[in-house]
């Protein structure tokens, strides 16, 4: 078992469609360790997209991720990484694939409903940049 860091990003929570996309990853196989629903500052997602700083979409991306409540959530199933990243599908949902959560629920390449760490490495930070080292304690 390991771990991946997801976010249910303000186009899809605020559309009310955090249960059906939890849902969808749980029977994908993915248990919930932690959770939080939480307005990020701009300094929070200024933070988390930090990489992408230099991109022409950094600033609308940080406005649209401060433009709502969203859904961190660590979870975990075996290759979890990967497996979130097949789950949800390419970044754009009109070159998803049938069937994946952005295919599903988002709106469009910028407002694309979900978030997940792309390497083992990204998903302990990103963990760590939502929850407590005590929140993400095996509990099964
Ligand atoms: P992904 O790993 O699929 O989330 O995609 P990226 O890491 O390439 O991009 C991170 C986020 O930047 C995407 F979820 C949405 C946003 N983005 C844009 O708004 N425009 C783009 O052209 C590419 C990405």
């Amino acid at each position: 078992m390991n771990r991946t860091l997801t976010i249910i990003k303000p186009d899809a929570f605020g559309s009310g469609k955090a249960g059906r996309i939890i849902a969808h990853l749980e029977g994908a196989g993915f248990r919930v360790v932690a959770a939080r629903v939480m307005h990020l500052t701009t300094s929070q997602a200024q933070e988390f997209y930090g990489v992408h700083r230099e991109r022409p979409f950094y600033g609308s991306l940080v406005s649209f991720m401060t433009s709502g409540q969203c859904m961190p959530m660590v979870l975990e199933r075996a290759d979890a990484v990967a497996e979130l990243r097949r789950v949800i599908g390419a970044t754009d949902p009109a070159q998803a694939e049938e069937g994946t959560v952005r295919r599903l629920y988002a709106e469009s390449k910028e407002r694309n409903a979900i978030h997940a760490s792309d390497s083992d490495d990204n998903a302990a930070r990103e963990s760590r940049f939502f929850f407590a080292e005590t929140e993400l304690i095996a509990n099964a």
